[in-house]
């Protein structure tokens, strides 16, 4: 899936019709659709991307649309077969000492628990008694203070409280009915694992227009967790769904340095989720700008290492990968491209398939496309190493798949691709364009050898698979 950050959802809606769905892609999250608030009080920046995570109501409507628009976008997806995830804040509504009017039109004031439009009161919400003076998180080994108490100051609900379970299930169940395919909830880690099972209780089956009768949502739960002793972690909520592995981000970062560290991605002592249990990333809204903790991260600003980046996220065999698309910033609280009055810009679609007015469309430059189409091509199949030299490795996804990496600045060599004997395009170089094959092609023959050339430093990489048979 790719993360459609901050998207409007008309162009999101168009973006699956020309784009995501005739290149295979199975999924968008989308940035969170409730009514929210605006920043810009009392110092703080104008209207920061961050306003979206300070819900005020399950209305939809926000700075990407209108609930209309919101209606279209996921019929129009999923008519193209592309699945909507929603960013769900179900953990918490704004920051305290705020008070107005959101972006649609919900009234909220949270130090009185006023939030009409829900309707939630003081009741909806856990109180302070078990909470530091602050009343906030700001101690990261207690397991009650971490789900009970105010993240960053936001106002936190309780769904113990039978009627703000009912709002939070109704809210889902709102988006289910649309025909969204799943959640990635938010804030998971501040929440008990059993309250988030009783919300997944009573949440209804997929929309039958698109989804087999029966069919559950998706759940990818966003849970930090860099292995600190006594910590909430990953493991708590593996039962749930899919869930955030971050440390994914650290291991990606290393093996673009050495590329023979690719294999040591999943480190079970270092307490990572088991492959098939990990939502995976390069980098996601938070730490590609330095929020929500952690450590080195590569992002769009540095193109050959997200590349190689994105190349082994997509390539390897560890967790559900996820793509991330971007905006420019320089500063990290900025919102998302805007006119003079904040609304946001469209995004616009270059002759060359590359996107203008401030976005960056990671998941449209060709090497991210092609190794999508890889991913999917490979998916279930095993990892089989055919070189390793530290700085220089290959490896097939069964007889599906093949690529190869070189950090020496170029490779010439005559690997046993594990492929079936034909003439494939490199999807790097070349099957990112709707003409077929416009990079290189690739001979393999009857005992799956292949003579493989990487001749660009800047995109270090040559891949093919069963699907890009030239
Ligand atoms: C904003 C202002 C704050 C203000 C607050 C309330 O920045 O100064 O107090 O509003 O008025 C995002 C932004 C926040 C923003 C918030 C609400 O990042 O800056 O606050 O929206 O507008 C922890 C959580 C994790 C969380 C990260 C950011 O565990 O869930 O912090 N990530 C999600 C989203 C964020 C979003 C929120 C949650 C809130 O992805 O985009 O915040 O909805 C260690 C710990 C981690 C911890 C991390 C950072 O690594 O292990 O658990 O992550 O440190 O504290
Ligand atoms: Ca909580």
């Amino acid at each position: 899936m790719v993360h459609l950050f901050e998207w409007k959802w008309g162009d999101i809606a168009a973006e699956c019709e020309r784009f995501l769905g005739p290149r295979g892609f199975c999924g968008v999250q989308v940035s969170p659709p409730t009514d929210h608030i605006m920043s810009g009080s009392g110092g703080e920046p104008m209207r920061s991307w961050w306003e979206r995570y300070q819900p005020i109501s399950y209305r939809l409507e926000s700075r990407s649309g209108t609930r209309e628009e919101f209606i279209d976008m996921v019929q129009r997806c999923n008519d193209v077969g592309v699945r909507i995830y929603v960013d769900a804040i179900i953990n918490h509504m704004c920051g305290m000492g705020r008070a107005g009017v959101g972006i649609g039109g919900g009234e909220y004031d949270s130090d009185e628990g006023y939030f009409p439009d829900v309707p939630y009161d003081m009741d909806n919400f856990n109180g302070c008694e078990n909470c530091p003076d602050c009343c906030c998180v700001n101690d990261w080994t207690s397991h009650s203070i971490v789900r009970d108490c105010r993240l960053v100051g936001l106002i936190d609900l309780n769904p113990k409280i039978p009627d703000t379970l009912t709002k939070i299930v109704d809210y889902l169940n709102d988006v289910i009915d649309i025909g969204v395919a799943g959640f990635r909830v938010d804030a998971a880690k501040h929440m008990w694992p059993e309250d988030l099972e009783s919300i997944q209780n009573n949440l209804n089956d997929l929309n039958t227009r698109w989804f087999p009768a029966g069919a559950k949502p998706f759940f990818g739960l966003e849970v930090i967790d860099y292995n600190q002793q006594g910590e909430v972690n990953v493991h708590m909520y593996s039962h749930l769904g899919l869930v955030t592995e971050f440390r994914f981000c650290t291991k990606v970062a290393e093996a673009v340095e050495y590329l023979g560290a690719i294999e040591g991605i999943y480190d079970p002592g270092w307490g990572m989720l088991a492959p098939e249990e990990a939502f995976v990333f390069v980098d996601n809204h938070d730490n590609q700008r330095g929020h929500g903790g952690g450590g080195e991260t590569i992002t769009h600003k540095d193109p050959r290492q997200y590349k190689m980046a994105q190349a082994i996220a997509l390539g390897y065999t560890y967790g559900h990968p996820r793509i991330m698309s971007s905006y420019y910033f320089e500063d990290s609280e900025e919102g998302p491209p805007h006119e003079e009055d904040y609304t946001t810009k469209d995004v616009i679609i270059n002759e060359d398939g590359t996107c203008g007015n401030g976005w960056v469309c990671e998941h449209r430059w060709p090497a991210i496309v092609g190794m999508a189409g890889f991913a999917k091509a490979a998916k279930g199949h095993d990892y089989i190493n055919k070189l390793n030299n530290g700085n220089e490795m290959a490896w097939s996804r069964g007889d599906r798949a093949f690529i190869a990496i070189t950090n020496n600045g170029g490779m010439s060599a005559d690997i046993n691709t594990g492929l079936p004997a034909g003439t494939y395009c490199d999807v790097i170089t070349g099957c990112g364009t709707q003409d077929g094959c416009t990079g290189k092609y690739v001979d393999v023959d009857g005992s799956g050898s292949a003579h493989i050339v990487i001749d660009n430093d800047e995109e270090p990489m040559l891949a093919i698979h069963v699907e890009s048979l030239s």
